[in-house]
Parts: C-alpha cells; structure tokens; sequence
C-alpha cells in the first residue's frame, strides 16, 4: 500500500471483504457549498450510501496523510475550515503531503487516492470542466485529464454551466472516456435535467451501468468512465432562473480578475448567493440522487458475474 495512504478500518474491511465501497470527495465540503450545510449534506450522504447497501469513504487530505473513510470530527473540521483549506488538485498533493497540511480533494484527487485504495466508484455533484473562454485562458479543468486515465466510475449530476458543456464534451470524446447518461440521451446540465448536449450511451439500471464499467475494465483502458445522472425532476431549477444567476457570476469574475483554481470557487459560491439558496437545496438533492445511484451500480458491480473490481 502507499505509505502515505490511511485506510479508515471500516473501509479497509468492506475492502477485504469485498463489499461495495464509494468514494467522495472534499472539495465539495470545504470549497462547494457553505458550513454547516456541507457538513449536514456530507453526513447525510454517507448514510444514503448505507442505506443502499454500501460503505462510504469520504476522502481528504489531513495532516499530509491521504484518507480514505473520514471520522464525524475530521468533515467537521473540513466544513469548519471551509475555503481556509487548500483545493487540493493533481499537482497540489506532493506539496501538501511533504509539509503535512491539510487538503480538500477535488475529482482529480478523489479519483487518484480512491484507485489507490482500490475503490472503483464515486459519487459528487457536478465535474469540472472545459471553462468559457478556454480558448484564450487554456482553463480546463484537471478533472477531464484524470478521467483520461484513472480506471474511477464517477457519478455525477453532468456539469454546470459556468463551463463550455460542448467543448468539455469534445475534449471527453478526445480522451476516450465513455460518458453515459442514466435514463437520459441528453447530458444534464446539474440543476437541469438538459443541456441541449447528447450522451454517447444511455443506461437505465445500475446493472447496465456495471456491465459497461466491466467491460471497460476487461477491455485494460486504464482510464474512468463518466456516468451523468439528471437532478430529479422535482428538485430541478428554472433554467431562465440558473442561467441569468450564472451568466451574471461569468461577468463578476471577468471584472474582479479571478483566475486559475479560484475560478470554480468563486462561481459556485455566486451562483447560490445570487439564487438565495434556492440553487444549494438543489444541489444537495442531486448529490444524494447520484450517491444512492453510485451505491446501487456498487452493489451490482460486486455481484452477479465475475470477480470484485
Ligand atoms: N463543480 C461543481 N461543484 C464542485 C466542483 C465543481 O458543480 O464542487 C468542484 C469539484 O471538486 C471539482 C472541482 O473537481 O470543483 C473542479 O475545479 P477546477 O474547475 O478548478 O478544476
Ligand atoms: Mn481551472
């Protein structure tokens, strides 16, 4: 195991066991969504992954040491610390771990130290993406290079669109990962149902989901899977209501100069003060959709046909 890995016991033995495990990630906590709702939602998404059959595993960096499975006290202190802990990407976990700091992992990092782990899914709210603008600014997220070749499913609820949807699409289909949409041929566009974008594939169980996640994995790609589950219906917002919050976040982060790893930040920060929190119960809905999707495709992947992944 990597030496700078801890496994919490209850995860390592759902491993051993080779019960259905889900990963989470960080980011969400400390830098997505305000305290104590983050913490309230990171809890409460845990349990869903229990209630579905599964073992959740919450994964941060803390003390330099990578986690896989995170006590009550350490989200706490995540959702406590809130924007004061480092967003902790690709390149930023040599640095964290060498000084023994703290760190909120994002997709990128969620997927790197759950593969460490052995855990092969992971359940979040929106990916990052190919930003507006990319073709000047060259922002893309890291998220869209780890799908290229971490073998992680992620489960999420399609992308926001503070970023370019068709452009994260393209680069997708450049680096070969599969994006599937569950019950749906369109990608959703987090708190809508619709992009206006197509998916490559539809599925409609969590079976169809682990068939296609089997035989990627068969295949020897050594890179994830994207599955974008639409927000319910009920919990879904009005589009005209999402689209003028984000495009007037867009114009704020023009005009105040954020750039690099500040920029997601920021704009999903805007977003739900500019929406009232109206954007935010939304965005905990999706999130616990997709953590009882990621538990339930878990399940079917440790069972019927074949060995554990
Ligand atoms: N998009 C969301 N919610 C989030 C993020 C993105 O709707 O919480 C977070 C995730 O952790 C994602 C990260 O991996 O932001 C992407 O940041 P960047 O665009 O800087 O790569
Ligand atoms: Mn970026």
């Amino acid at each position: 195991m990597n030496p700078y890995l801890d496994i919490s016991p209850e995860v390592e033995a759902a491993l051993a066991e080779g019960k259905p495990v889900v990963a989470l990630e960080s980011t969400i906590i400390s830098h997505g969504m305000p305290y104590p709702k983050n913490v309230e939602t990171a809890l409460r998404v845990e349990q869903t992954i229990r209630d579905n059959g599964a073992v959740p595993a919450t994964i941060a960096v803390i003390g330099g040491r990578l986690k896989a499975g995170l006590s009550r006290g350490e989200i706490e202190h995540l959702g406590k610390s809130g924007r004061a802990v480092a967003k902790a990407s690709r390149r930023d976990l040599p640095a964290l771990v060498a000084r023994g700091a703290d760190g909120a992992t994002t997709v990128t990092t969620t997927m790197l130290i759950a593969h460490m782990a052995g855990i092969s899914i992971f359940a979040t709210g929106g990916i990052g993406g190919v930003h507006r603008g990319a073709e000047t600014t060259m922002d893309i997220s890291a998220d869209l290079e780890e799908l290229a070749q971490t073998p992680v499913m992620v489960v999420c609820a399609g992308a926001k669109s503070i970023l370019d949807l068709g452009l994260t699409l393209e680069y997708l289909e450049t680096k070969g990962v599969p994006v599937i949409g569950y019950g749906t041929d369109e990608l959703p566009a987090f708190y809508t149902r619709q992009s206006g974008f197509g998916v490559d594939y539809r599925a409609d169980s969590p079976e169809e989901l682990a068939a296609m996640f089997r035989a990627q994995r068969a295949l020897g790609y050594r890179g994830g899977m994207l599955v974008t589950n639409p927000i319910p219906e009920q919990y879904a917002m009005d589009k005209a209501v999402i689209d003028a919050a984000i495009e007037q976040a867009l114009r704020e982060c023009a005009e105040q100069g954020v750039h690099g790893k500040e920029t997601t930040p920021f704009l999903l920060a805007r977003v739900v003060e500019l929406t009232g929190g109206e954007s935010l119960e939304s965005n905990i809905r999706l999130v616990l959709n997709n953590a009882a999707l990621a538990a339930q495709t878990a399940c079917a992947l440790r069972g019927a046909g074949g060995a554990a992944l």
